[in-house]
Protein backbone atom coordinates (compact mmCIF):
# COMPACT_ATOMS: atom_id res chain seq x y z
CA UNK A 1 0.00 0.00 0.00
CA UNK A 2 1.25 3.28 -0.99
CA UNK A 3 0.43 6.57 1.02
CA UNK A 4 1.12 9.99 0.73
CA UNK A 5 1.60 12.22 3.26
CA UNK A 6 0.85 15.71 3.13
CA UNK A 7 2.67 17.77 5.31
CA UNK A 8 1.32 20.97 6.73
CA UNK A 9 -1.94 20.51 5.78
CA UNK A 10 -4.68 23.18 7.84
CA UNK A 11 -5.52 19.50 9.80
CA UNK A 12 -2.06 18.89 11.15
CA UNK A 13 -1.99 17.75 14.50
CA UNK A 14 -5.59 17.01 14.90
CA UNK A 15 -5.84 13.40 16.69
CA UNK A 16 -2.27 12.81 16.63
CA UNK A 17 -1.69 11.39 19.94
CA UNK A 18 -4.88 9.39 20.24
CA UNK A 19 -3.96 7.25 16.77
CA UNK A 20 -0.63 6.79 17.85
CA UNK A 21 -1.56 5.53 21.18
CA UNK A 22 -3.80 3.23 19.51
CA UNK A 23 -2.17 1.99 16.95
CA UNK A 24 1.62 2.19 16.86
CA UNK A 25 1.75 -1.24 17.41
CA UNK A 26 1.26 -2.72 13.80
CA UNK A 27 3.57 -1.98 11.38
CA UNK A 28 3.89 -3.58 7.64
CA UNK A 29 3.11 -3.20 4.13
CA UNK A 30 3.28 0.77 3.52
CA UNK A 31 5.18 2.25 1.54
CA UNK A 32 5.25 6.27 2.42
CA UNK A 33 5.79 9.19 -0.04
CA UNK A 34 5.33 13.21 1.80
CA UNK A 35 5.62 16.53 0.07
CA UNK A 36 4.74 19.40 1.59
CA UNK A 37 1.41 20.95 1.71
CA UNK A 38 0.93 23.78 -0.12
CA UNK A 39 -2.91 25.47 -0.64
CA UNK A 40 -3.72 26.28 -4.09
CA UNK A 41 -1.59 26.09 -7.45
CA UNK A 42 -0.64 22.32 -8.96
CA UNK A 43 -0.84 21.10 -5.54
CA UNK A 44 -4.68 21.84 -5.10
CA UNK A 45 -6.44 19.36 -2.56
CA UNK A 46 -7.37 16.38 -4.31
CA UNK A 47 -11.05 15.59 -4.55
CA UNK A 48 -12.21 15.29 -1.09
CA UNK A 49 -14.52 11.95 -1.46
CA UNK A 50 -11.17 10.26 -2.98
CA UNK A 51 -9.09 10.66 -0.30
CA UNK A 52 -11.31 10.51 2.40
CA UNK A 53 -10.09 7.09 3.09
CA UNK A 54 -6.67 9.15 3.33
CA UNK A 55 -7.77 11.96 5.63
CA UNK A 56 -5.66 10.56 8.57
CA UNK A 57 -2.39 10.61 6.71
CA UNK A 58 -3.21 14.29 6.29
CA UNK A 59 -3.68 14.83 9.38
CA UNK A 60 -0.23 14.09 10.63
CA UNK A 61 2.00 16.91 10.98
CA UNK A 62 6.05 16.08 10.70
CA UNK A 63 6.68 17.62 13.80
CA UNK A 64 4.58 15.80 16.33
CA UNK A 65 4.93 12.03 14.81
CA UNK A 66 8.12 9.84 13.54
CA UNK A 67 8.01 8.57 10.70
CA UNK A 68 7.84 5.09 11.61
CA UNK A 69 4.56 5.59 13.68
CA UNK A 70 3.18 7.35 10.80
CA UNK A 71 3.53 3.98 9.20
CA UNK A 72 2.36 2.60 11.99
CA UNK A 73 -0.42 4.30 12.49
CA UNK A 74 -1.25 4.13 9.09
CA UNK A 75 -0.88 0.68 8.42
CA UNK A 76 -3.43 -0.33 11.15
CA UNK A 77 -6.21 2.41 9.93
CA UNK A 78 -6.40 1.75 6.11
CA UNK A 79 -6.71 -1.99 5.91
CA UNK A 80 -10.03 -1.51 7.94
CA UNK A 81 -10.98 1.62 5.97
CA UNK A 82 -11.08 0.12 2.60
CA UNK A 83 -14.36 -1.48 2.50
CA UNK A 84 -15.77 1.91 3.04
CA UNK A 85 -18.41 2.84 -0.06
CA UNK A 86 -16.44 5.38 -2.46
CA UNK A 87 -19.07 8.00 -3.89
CA UNK A 88 -16.80 8.46 -6.88
CA UNK A 89 -15.90 4.51 -7.42
CA UNK A 90 -19.45 3.65 -7.25
CA UNK A 91 -20.90 5.98 -9.31
CA UNK A 92 -18.13 5.21 -11.92
CA UNK A 93 -19.55 1.21 -11.64
CA UNK A 94 -23.17 2.72 -12.04
CA UNK A 95 -21.67 4.16 -15.47
CA UNK A 96 -19.93 1.13 -16.72
CA UNK A 97 -23.38 -1.11 -16.02
CA UNK A 98 -25.21 1.03 -18.29
CA UNK A 99 -22.36 1.31 -20.85
CA UNK A 100 -23.14 -3.32 -20.92
CA UNK A 101 -20.41 -4.40 -18.38
CA UNK A 102 -21.63 -7.01 -15.86
CA UNK A 103 -22.23 -5.19 -12.69
CA UNK A 104 -20.36 -8.13 -10.90
CA UNK A 105 -16.89 -7.22 -13.03
CA UNK A 106 -17.20 -3.84 -12.75
CA UNK A 107 -17.97 -3.71 -8.83
CA UNK A 108 -14.89 -6.54 -8.40
CA UNK A 109 -12.39 -4.45 -10.40
CA UNK A 110 -13.31 -1.13 -8.45
CA UNK A 111 -14.54 -2.36 -4.99
CA UNK A 112 -11.56 -1.01 -2.43
CA UNK A 113 -9.14 0.55 -5.40
CA UNK A 114 -6.98 2.78 -3.77
CA UNK A 115 -5.15 5.45 -5.55
CA UNK A 116 -1.89 5.33 -7.10
CA UNK A 117 -0.46 8.82 -5.58
CA UNK A 118 2.13 8.07 -7.99
CA UNK A 119 -0.35 8.44 -10.99
CA UNK A 120 -2.04 11.57 -9.66
CA UNK A 121 1.83 13.39 -9.24
CA UNK A 122 2.43 12.41 -12.87
CA UNK A 123 -0.91 14.06 -14.39
CA UNK A 124 0.22 17.49 -11.95
CA UNK A 125 3.42 17.18 -13.03
CA UNK A 126 3.25 16.80 -17.02
CA UNK A 127 5.63 18.90 -17.89
CA UNK A 128 5.02 21.90 -20.59
CA UNK A 129 6.07 20.17 -23.86
CA UNK A 130 9.27 23.21 -24.70
CA UNK A 131 11.74 20.94 -25.94
CA UNK A 132 12.88 21.92 -29.52
CA UNK A 133 11.70 19.39 -32.29
CA UNK A 134 15.63 18.23 -33.15
CA UNK A 135 15.61 17.37 -29.43
CA UNK A 136 12.71 15.03 -29.69
CA UNK A 137 13.52 13.70 -33.22
CA UNK A 138 17.27 12.74 -31.83
CA UNK A 139 16.18 11.35 -28.77
CA UNK A 140 13.70 8.77 -30.23
CA UNK A 141 16.11 8.04 -33.55
CA UNK A 142 19.05 7.00 -32.31
CA UNK A 143 21.39 4.45 -34.16
CA UNK A 144 20.31 1.74 -31.51
CA UNK A 145 16.34 1.88 -32.28
CA UNK A 146 17.33 2.13 -35.89
CA UNK A 147 19.05 -1.67 -35.56
CA UNK A 148 16.74 -2.94 -33.08
CA UNK A 149 13.82 -1.45 -35.85
CA UNK A 150 15.66 -3.53 -38.61
CA UNK A 151 15.76 -6.51 -36.26
CA UNK A 152 12.13 -6.31 -35.62
CA UNK A 153 11.31 -5.74 -39.56
CA UNK A 154 13.25 -9.25 -40.33
CA UNK A 155 11.85 -10.83 -37.24
CA UNK A 156 8.21 -10.03 -37.93
CA UNK A 157 8.63 -9.83 -42.20
CA UNK A 158 5.74 -12.80 -42.54
CA UNK A 159 3.17 -10.79 -40.73
CA UNK A 160 3.73 -7.68 -41.86
CA UNK A 161 3.89 -8.88 -45.63
CA UNK A 162 0.06 -9.92 -44.49
CA UNK A 163 -0.50 -6.81 -42.88
CA UNK A 164 0.52 -4.75 -45.93
CA UNK A 165 -1.83 -6.90 -48.19
CA UNK A 166 -4.49 -6.37 -45.83
CA UNK A 167 -4.46 -2.76 -45.29
CA UNK A 168 -2.07 -0.99 -47.41
CA UNK A 169 0.20 0.74 -44.47
CA UNK A 170 3.91 0.40 -45.32
CA UNK A 171 6.16 -1.97 -42.41
CA UNK A 172 8.63 1.17 -42.11
CA UNK A 173 5.86 3.20 -40.50
CA UNK A 174 4.26 0.01 -39.07
CA UNK A 175 7.31 -0.34 -36.79
CA UNK A 176 8.28 2.77 -36.65
CA UNK A 177 4.97 3.62 -34.47
CA UNK A 178 6.02 0.97 -32.93
CA UNK A 179 9.34 1.90 -31.51
CA UNK A 180 8.46 5.30 -30.72
CA UNK A 181 5.37 4.32 -28.89
CA UNK A 182 6.78 1.72 -26.95
CA UNK A 183 10.36 1.00 -27.66
CA UNK A 184 9.26 -2.34 -29.91
CA UNK A 185 7.65 -3.23 -26.76
CA UNK A 186 10.19 -2.82 -24.39
CA UNK A 187 8.65 -0.71 -22.04
CA UNK A 188 5.81 -3.39 -21.00
CA UNK A 189 7.96 -5.07 -19.12
CA UNK A 190 9.15 -2.22 -17.50
CA UNK A 191 7.52 -2.16 -13.94
CA UNK A 192 8.62 1.56 -13.77
CA UNK A 193 6.55 2.94 -16.63
CA UNK A 194 3.74 0.19 -16.48
CA UNK A 195 0.90 -0.14 -14.48
CA UNK A 196 -2.49 -1.73 -13.93
CA UNK A 197 -4.64 0.39 -16.18
CA UNK A 198 -7.90 0.22 -13.97
CA UNK A 199 -6.08 1.45 -10.86
CA UNK A 200 -4.77 4.26 -12.88
CA UNK A 201 -7.82 5.52 -14.63
CA UNK A 202 -10.02 5.43 -11.19
CA UNK A 203 -7.56 7.38 -9.67
CA UNK A 204 -7.60 10.01 -12.70
CA UNK A 205 -11.22 9.92 -12.67
CA UNK A 206 -11.54 10.65 -9.27
CA UNK A 207 -8.80 12.96 -8.35
CA UNK A 208 -7.82 14.75 -11.56
CA UNK A 209 -10.88 16.81 -11.18
CA UNK A 210 -9.97 18.99 -14.14
CA UNK A 211 -10.25 15.91 -16.92
CA UNK A 212 -12.66 13.53 -14.23
CA UNK A 213 -15.37 13.04 -17.32
CA UNK A 214 -12.76 11.96 -19.82
CA UNK A 215 -10.89 9.54 -17.67
CA UNK A 216 -14.02 8.07 -16.25
CA UNK A 217 -15.09 7.63 -19.56
CA UNK A 218 -12.12 5.90 -20.44
CA UNK A 219 -12.17 3.68 -17.39
CA UNK A 220 -15.46 2.90 -18.53
CA UNK A 221 -13.77 1.52 -21.81
CA UNK A 222 -10.98 -0.16 -20.04
CA UNK A 223 -14.08 -2.20 -17.89
CA UNK A 224 -15.73 -2.67 -21.37
CA UNK A 225 -12.33 -4.43 -22.89
CA UNK A 226 -12.13 -6.57 -19.95
CA UNK A 227 -15.79 -7.91 -20.24
CA UNK A 228 -14.77 -8.43 -23.83
CA UNK A 229 -12.44 -11.18 -22.75
CA UNK A 230 -9.79 -9.45 -24.94
CA UNK A 231 -7.36 -8.67 -21.60
CA UNK A 232 -7.38 -10.43 -18.04
CA UNK A 233 -7.31 -7.39 -15.40
CA UNK A 234 -3.57 -8.77 -14.84
CA UNK A 235 -2.52 -7.75 -18.76
CA UNK A 236 -4.65 -4.75 -18.67
CA UNK A 237 -1.54 -2.13 -18.52
CA UNK A 238 -0.47 0.75 -19.72
CA UNK A 239 1.06 4.20 -18.92
CA UNK A 240 0.01 6.47 -15.61
CA UNK A 241 -2.17 7.49 -18.01
CA UNK A 242 -3.79 4.74 -19.05
CA UNK A 243 -2.39 4.13 -22.74
CA UNK A 244 -2.22 0.31 -22.79
CA UNK A 245 0.31 -2.17 -24.60
CA UNK A 246 2.74 -1.91 -28.17
CA UNK A 247 0.36 0.73 -29.58
CA UNK A 248 -0.22 2.71 -26.84
CA UNK A 249 -4.12 2.93 -27.31
CA UNK A 250 -6.12 4.50 -24.81
CA UNK A 251 -9.00 2.25 -24.28
CA UNK A 252 -11.82 4.00 -26.40
CA UNK A 253 -9.44 3.86 -29.04
CA UNK A 254 -8.52 -0.13 -28.21
CA UNK A 255 -12.39 -0.36 -29.01
CA UNK A 256 -12.76 0.56 -31.97
CA UNK A 257 -9.32 0.45 -33.23
CA UNK A 258 -7.99 -3.02 -32.28
CA UNK A 259 -7.83 -5.88 -34.30
CA UNK A 260 -7.30 -9.91 -33.65
CA UNK A 261 -4.79 -10.68 -36.77
CA UNK A 262 -3.34 -13.35 -35.39
CA UNK A 263 -6.89 -15.14 -35.28
CA UNK A 264 -6.58 -15.95 -31.44
CA UNK A 265 -10.24 -14.71 -31.07
CA UNK A 266 -8.78 -12.09 -28.55
CA UNK A 267 -7.74 -8.41 -29.57
CA UNK A 268 -4.15 -8.85 -27.93
CA UNK A 269 -2.24 -5.51 -27.76
CA UNK A 270 0.18 -6.46 -24.96
CA UNK A 271 1.81 -10.16 -26.11
CA UNK A 272 0.80 -10.62 -30.10
CA UNK A 273 3.30 -8.66 -32.37
CA UNK A 274 1.07 -9.47 -34.99
CA UNK A 275 -2.57 -8.00 -33.27
CA UNK A 276 -0.62 -4.83 -32.43
CA UNK A 277 1.15 -3.71 -35.66
CA UNK A 278 -1.95 -4.77 -37.74
CA UNK A 279 -3.66 -2.45 -34.92
CA UNK A 280 -1.83 0.51 -35.89
CA UNK A 281 -2.48 -0.10 -39.53
CA UNK A 282 -6.38 -0.71 -38.63
CA UNK A 283 -6.00 2.87 -37.05
CA UNK A 284 -4.47 4.58 -39.75
CA UNK A 285 -6.36 3.33 -42.56
CA UNK A 286 -9.54 4.87 -40.79
CA UNK A 287 -7.76 8.27 -40.42
CA UNK A 288 -7.22 8.04 -44.08
CA UNK A 289 -3.90 6.82 -44.44
CA UNK A 290 -3.49 6.61 -48.80
CA UNK A 291 -1.90 3.51 -49.87
CA UNK A 292 1.13 3.38 -51.80
CA UNK A 293 1.98 7.21 -50.47
CA UNK A 294 5.18 8.41 -48.36
CA UNK A 295 4.67 11.02 -45.73
CA UNK A 296 6.43 13.46 -47.68
CA UNK A 297 10.07 14.36 -47.12
CA UNK A 298 12.76 16.90 -46.90
CA UNK A 299 13.02 19.94 -49.56
CA UNK A 300 15.64 22.17 -50.65
CA UNK A 301 14.47 25.60 -51.03
CA UNK A 302 16.01 28.22 -54.00
CA UNK A 303 18.04 31.17 -53.33
CA UNK A 304 15.57 34.23 -52.57
CA UNK A 305 12.82 32.02 -52.02
CA UNK A 306 9.40 33.54 -50.49
CA UNK A 307 8.93 31.86 -47.43
CA UNK A 308 5.24 32.87 -47.19
CA UNK A 309 4.39 30.01 -49.60
CA UNK A 310 6.11 27.87 -46.42
CA UNK A 311 2.62 28.26 -44.74
CA UNK A 312 2.26 24.46 -43.82
CA UNK A 313 -1.48 24.61 -45.15
CA UNK A 314 -1.43 25.58 -48.50
CA UNK A 315 -1.52 22.49 -50.55
CA UNK A 316 0.16 22.46 -53.89
CA UNK A 317 0.82 19.91 -56.62
CA UNK A 318 4.44 18.59 -56.53
CA UNK A 319 4.18 20.35 -60.22
CA UNK A 320 3.70 23.62 -58.90
CA UNK A 321 6.54 23.14 -56.30
CA UNK A 322 8.73 22.18 -58.43
CA UNK A 323 7.67 25.32 -60.51
CA UNK A 324 8.80 27.28 -57.72
CA UNK A 325 12.12 26.15 -57.37
CA UNK A 326 11.48 23.75 -54.14
CA UNK A 327 12.19 19.96 -54.71
CA UNK A 328 12.43 16.98 -52.62
CA UNK A 329 15.98 16.14 -51.42
CA UNK A 330 15.02 12.61 -52.59
CA UNK A 331 12.94 12.73 -55.01
CA UNK A 332 11.73 9.28 -54.98
CA UNK A 333 7.63 9.17 -54.40
CA UNK A 334 7.07 12.54 -55.31
CA UNK A 335 5.02 12.12 -58.09
CA UNK A 336 4.14 15.55 -59.98
CA UNK A 337 0.09 15.30 -59.48
CA UNK A 338 0.60 14.36 -55.66
CA UNK A 339 0.16 17.29 -53.47
CA UNK A 340 2.33 18.67 -50.58
CA UNK A 341 2.65 21.59 -47.77
CA UNK A 342 6.02 23.11 -46.97
CA UNK A 343 6.89 23.65 -43.63
CA UNK A 344 9.84 24.74 -41.59
CA UNK A 345 9.62 23.78 -38.30
CA UNK A 346 12.87 25.46 -37.00
CA UNK A 347 12.50 28.71 -39.52
CA UNK A 348 14.67 29.68 -42.45
CA UNK A 349 17.87 28.23 -41.23
CA UNK A 350 16.73 24.66 -40.48
CA UNK A 351 15.81 21.97 -42.80
CA UNK A 352 12.20 22.70 -45.18
CA UNK A 353 9.74 19.22 -45.58
CA UNK A 354 7.31 18.86 -47.71
CA UNK A 355 4.34 17.28 -46.29
CA UNK A 356 1.66 15.07 -48.21
CA UNK A 357 -1.71 13.73 -46.83
CA UNK A 358 -0.18 10.92 -45.04
CA UNK A 359 1.79 12.84 -42.67
CA UNK A 360 -1.83 14.59 -41.66
CA UNK A 361 -2.45 11.00 -40.70
CA UNK A 362 0.63 10.55 -38.41
CA UNK A 363 -0.45 13.95 -36.50
CA UNK A 364 -3.80 12.09 -35.48
CA UNK A 365 -2.08 9.19 -34.00
CA UNK A 366 -0.94 12.40 -32.14
CA UNK A 367 -0.92 15.93 -32.73
CA UNK A 368 2.24 16.90 -31.99
CA UNK A 369 4.35 18.06 -35.15
CA UNK A 370 7.53 16.86 -33.18
CA UNK A 371 6.21 13.44 -32.67
CA UNK A 372 4.77 12.86 -36.12
CA UNK A 373 8.34 13.74 -37.40
CA UNK A 374 10.06 11.52 -35.33
CA UNK A 375 7.69 8.65 -36.49
CA UNK A 376 8.18 9.84 -39.73
CA UNK A 377 11.59 10.15 -39.89
CA UNK A 378 12.20 6.80 -37.81
CA UNK A 379 10.12 5.22 -40.83
CA UNK A 380 12.62 6.58 -43.55
CA UNK A 381 15.62 5.48 -41.59
CA UNK A 382 14.67 2.21 -40.94
CA UNK A 383 13.86 2.25 -45.21
CA UNK A 384 17.24 2.72 -45.24
CA UNK A 385 17.36 6.25 -46.21
CA UNK A 386 19.88 8.82 -44.46
CA UNK A 387 19.94 11.66 -41.81
CA UNK A 388 18.65 14.89 -42.70
CA UNK A 389 20.07 17.19 -45.23
CA UNK A 390 20.28 20.25 -43.71
CA UNK A 391 21.75 20.25 -39.90
CA UNK A 392 19.07 21.67 -37.44
CA UNK A 393 19.65 25.49 -35.83
CA UNK A 394 20.80 23.71 -32.34
CA UNK A 395 22.23 27.03 -30.66
CA UNK A 396 17.87 28.22 -30.88
CA UNK A 397 16.71 28.77 -27.54
CA UNK A 398 13.09 27.58 -27.22
CA UNK A 399 10.88 29.97 -25.60
CA UNK A 400 9.05 28.73 -22.36
CA UNK A 401 5.22 29.44 -21.69
CA UNK A 402 5.20 32.74 -20.65
CA UNK A 403 7.39 33.92 -23.10
CA UNK A 404 5.30 32.29 -25.81
CA UNK A 405 2.39 33.96 -24.23
CA UNK A 406 4.30 37.35 -24.57
CA UNK A 407 4.96 36.63 -28.14
CA UNK A 408 1.75 36.13 -28.26
CA UNK A 409 0.37 39.17 -26.36
CA UNK A 410 2.75 41.56 -28.37
CA UNK A 411 1.69 39.98 -31.79
CA UNK A 412 -1.84 41.12 -30.96
CA UNK A 413 -0.90 44.42 -30.04
CA UNK A 414 0.83 44.88 -33.09
CA UNK A 415 -2.35 43.95 -35.17
CA UNK A 416 -1.65 40.54 -35.89
CA UNK A 417 -4.58 38.27 -34.27
CA UNK A 418 -2.92 35.10 -32.65
CA UNK A 419 -6.68 33.83 -31.53
CA UNK A 420 -6.60 32.77 -28.43
CA UNK A 421 -3.55 33.98 -26.57
CA UNK A 422 -2.81 30.53 -24.91
CA UNK A 423 1.26 29.90 -25.02
CA UNK A 424 0.66 27.32 -27.76
CA UNK A 425 2.37 28.31 -30.81
CA UNK A 426 -0.01 26.73 -33.90
CA UNK A 427 -0.62 27.51 -37.28
CA UNK A 428 -2.68 30.78 -36.52
CA UNK A 429 0.31 32.08 -33.98
CA UNK A 430 2.90 31.03 -36.99
CA UNK A 431 0.67 33.36 -39.73
CA UNK A 432 0.56 36.41 -37.51
CA UNK A 433 4.01 35.87 -36.86
CA UNK A 434 4.92 35.74 -40.77
CA UNK A 435 2.52 38.84 -41.34
CA UNK A 436 4.97 40.33 -38.32
CA UNK A 437 8.25 39.72 -39.53
CA UNK A 438 7.31 40.48 -43.88
CA UNK A 439 5.74 43.75 -42.41
CA UNK A 440 9.26 44.30 -40.38
CA UNK A 441 10.88 43.65 -43.54
CA UNK A 442 12.72 40.04 -42.37
CA UNK A 443 12.68 36.71 -43.59
CA UNK A 444 8.84 35.70 -43.03
CA UNK A 445 9.58 31.83 -41.67
CA UNK A 446 7.17 31.93 -38.57
CA UNK A 447 9.66 30.38 -36.40
CA UNK A 448 9.34 31.87 -33.03
CA UNK A 449 12.38 32.04 -30.99
CA UNK A 450 14.15 34.30 -28.38
CA UNK A 451 15.25 36.81 -31.62
CA UNK A 452 11.51 36.92 -32.66
CA UNK A 453 10.53 37.76 -29.29
CA UNK A 454 12.93 40.86 -28.74
CA UNK A 455 12.31 41.75 -31.73
CA UNK A 456 8.57 42.11 -30.79
CA UNK A 457 9.82 43.84 -27.86
CA UNK A 458 11.38 46.38 -29.45
CA UNK A 459 9.82 49.82 -29.77
CA UNK A 460 7.47 49.60 -33.16
CA UNK A 461 8.99 51.89 -35.59
CA1 LIG B 1 -5.09 -12.12 -31.27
Amino acid sequence: MEVLILDGHPDSGRLVSHLLDRYAASLGGVTCSRRRWRSGGRDRYPAAAYWKRWEIAMTIDRRRAHPLLVLALLAAILPSSSGRADPCLDAAVGQAVEAGVPQALAAGQLGGLTPDPAVLSAAQNQAEFTQPVWAYVDASVTPEKIAEGQRKLQRWAGDLDAIEARYGVDRYTLVAFWGVESSYGAVLDDPGIVKPAIRSLATLACGDAGRAEYWRSELVAALKILAAGDATPERLTGSWAGALGNTQFMPSVFLSRAVDFDGDGRRDIWASVPDSLASTAHYLVLEGWRRGERWGGEASLPPKFDLALADETTARSMAEWRGLGVRPVREDGFGDAQTAVLYLPAGASGPAFLLMPNFAVILRYNTSFSYALTVAHLSDRLRGLPGFARAWPRGDRMLDTDERRALQSLLADRGHPVGTIDGKIGPRTRAALRAFQASAGVPADGYADAAMLEALRAPAK
